[in-house]
């Protein structure tokens, strides 16, 4: 469905099977040209998001970017932002986001993600949803035919009554064979990596993953109603109908572009 077109990575011609982490350098660096001076950007979080804020703070040094700020979408992309010379400014303060630049866990053929397993949805969420043009970056791996197929599908929760709430997000998958939800967990350092505590996100919630056997078969928007209806439910890590365009490296080290 998604009409594509194709160009050369940076003008450079593909050379033979690219890692992993070079196909999502090209893929930043090429969402970075679309950068213009004067922009208000949405930094994206993650370790493609960060091939981009490299590039910015690269451009920005070189003085060929001018007056571009940046909302950072996670405290570890704002000490980021920070050391690569990004100027930045806080959503409430930015009249508006020109551009938002960030990775996704998956990408379907509508152009939905997953996002949120690097645990930041809910600002990732706030800030490029907030208007403005929404670029994905991705390797091809991260091209799926449903949601849910590759791993975990993120929920942030509030702390409070989490296992309450859990309960009542598996009620809406009630039945369905292969579904799963638990807490995402982390080894505590008191405990000396041998004890699991809650992960908690930037804003202080807890994370309740939901994996599918097959992906999520259904009408994606209703489910994600039924989530937001949720008391104890902050936000999820379906985002639909939000990218305005997903740039695709390819093993090959072309780009595509998915509009
Ligand atoms: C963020 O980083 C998240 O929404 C997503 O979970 C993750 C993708 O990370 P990576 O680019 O490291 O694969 O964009």
């Amino acid at each position: 469905k998604p009409a594509a077109a194709a160009d050369g990575a940076n003008g450079v011609a593909a050379v033979g099977t690219m890692t992993q982490e070079e196909l999502k350098r090209v893929a930043a660096h090429r969402a970075v040209e679309m950068v213009e001076s004067g922009m208000t950007l949405g930094l994206g979080t993650g370790s493609t998001a960060a091939h981009a804020l490299d590039r910015l703070g690269e451009l920005l040094r070189a003085r060929e970017l001018v007056g571009v700020e940046g909302v950072p979408t996670s405290l570890k992309t704002e000490a980021h932002a920070a050391l690569v010379g990004i100027p930045m400014l806080p959503l409430g303060e930015a009249a508006r986001i020109d551009l938002s630049i960030d990775g996704a866990d998956e990408v379907d053929p509508e152009l939905n993600l997953v996002k949120g397993r690097g645990g930041s949805l809910l600002r990732e969420k706030m800030i490029e949803g907030s208007g403005g043009r929404f670029v994905v970056i991705v390797d091809e791996s991260k091209l799926v035919p449903r949601l849910g197929c590759t791993g975990a599908v993120p929920v942030e929760v509030v702390p409070f009554g989490c296992a309450h709430t859990l309960g009542l997000i598996r009620k809406v998958f009630d039945g369905l064979p292969g579904f799963s939800a638990r807490l995402r967990t982390v080894a505590s350092k008191e405990g000396g990596g041998k004890v699991e505590v809650p992960f908690v996100t930037d804003n202080g919630n807890y994370i309740v993953e939901m994996f599918f056997e097959d992906g999520i078969h259904g009408d994606l928007n209703e489910i994600s109603d039924r989530l937001l209806r949720i008391t104890g439910v902050v936000e999820h890590g379906m985002f639909l109908g939000m990218a305005t365009s997903v740039v695709v490296a390819k093993k090959d080290g072309t780009v595509v572009i998915l509009h």
